[in-house]
């Protein structure tokens, strides 16, 4: 167990939910290294949530609540960080959960997928039930979906991707909001929305914002997706990394 006094307390607790997820067969041992970058990124960052990374979330979730069949992609990264978070939204904006993986395995998936259990209820669209379809352009396992989730969605939550599949989704005309914390990856340059922060502080923000913006008028909401501009907030982001190193 780790100390609560300890200088990284927090980012220690990150780091032993994921080692549990190895140990529970939900991570994968590169989600290990995955996070490792992350991890650096996010020291650059400050280890904060960065206005840029605000009005990504208040994007996001603006888009994911004018679409007509959000969908929530899940790995096994995301399964052990933030699964609490995932569901909640998922009920929020009573849309489905799919697990999608880059190291697929039948046993893995199955392995999340009852990891998310019961809470998920009928949100989970369990992989053996439903039809799959290939996404062209993935050379990936990943291109594997499911025909009624990401087949069908015209806006899925990506969360630390590795490419590919963002720009083959792009392609296919879904609008994709992904959660990144390297702000020069292919993800984040490809997707409608990049929000550059670490997954485990930005899902509570995503969920209480689409709570709070359900509410809002469709106008609204139109207004927010349609000026949000995410060239600029990959700028901002970079210019965060350079500016928080050198002025300390
Ligand atoms: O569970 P699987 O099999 O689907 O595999 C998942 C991983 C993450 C291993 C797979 O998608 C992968 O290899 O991803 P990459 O190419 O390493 O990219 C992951 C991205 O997520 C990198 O750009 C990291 O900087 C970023 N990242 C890592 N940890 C976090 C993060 N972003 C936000 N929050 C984090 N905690």
């Amino acid at each position: 167990m780790t100390d609560p006094n300890h200088p990284r307390y927090f980012s220690l607790v990150v780091r032993e939910k994921l080692t549990n997820g190895v140990r529970l067969g939900i991570t994968s041992i590169s989600g290990l290294i995955a996070h490792g970058r992350g991890e650096a990124f996010d020291y650059l960052l400050g280890e904060r949530t960065h206005p840029f990374a605000k009005s990504a979330v208040n994007a996001a979730a603006a888009f994911l609540l004018l679409s007509e069949k959000p969908v929530l992609s899940l790995n096994g990264n995301a399964a052990a960080l933030s699964s609490a978070y995932f569901i909640k939204i998922a009920k929020i904006l009573d849309c489905p959960l799919e697990v999608n993986l880059y190291h697929h395995s039948k046993k893995r998936v199955e392995t999340i997928e009852n990891f998310l259990g019961e809470k998920a209820g009928r949100h989970l669209l369990k992989s053996s039930k439903y039809e799959k379809m290939v996404i062209p352009g993935i050379a990936s396992r990943r291109k594997i979906t499911i025909r009624e989730g990401i087949g069908k969605a015209d806006c899925v939550l990506v969360p630390l991707e590795d490419g590919d599949r963002c720009r083959a989704m792009t392609a296919m005309g879904k609008t994709v909001i992904a959660i990144d914390l390297n702000p020069l990856s292919r993800t984040a340059r490809s997707a409608r929305v990049t929000i550059i922060d670490n997954i485990v502080r930005c899902m509570p923000q995503l969920a209480l914002k689409i709570a709070e913006m359900k509410k809002f008028p469709r106008s609204r909401l139109e207004k927010i997706s349609k000026n949000y501009d995410n060239r600029l907030v990959i700028k901002q982001a970079l210019k965060a990394m350079c500016y928080h190193k050198n002025n300390e």
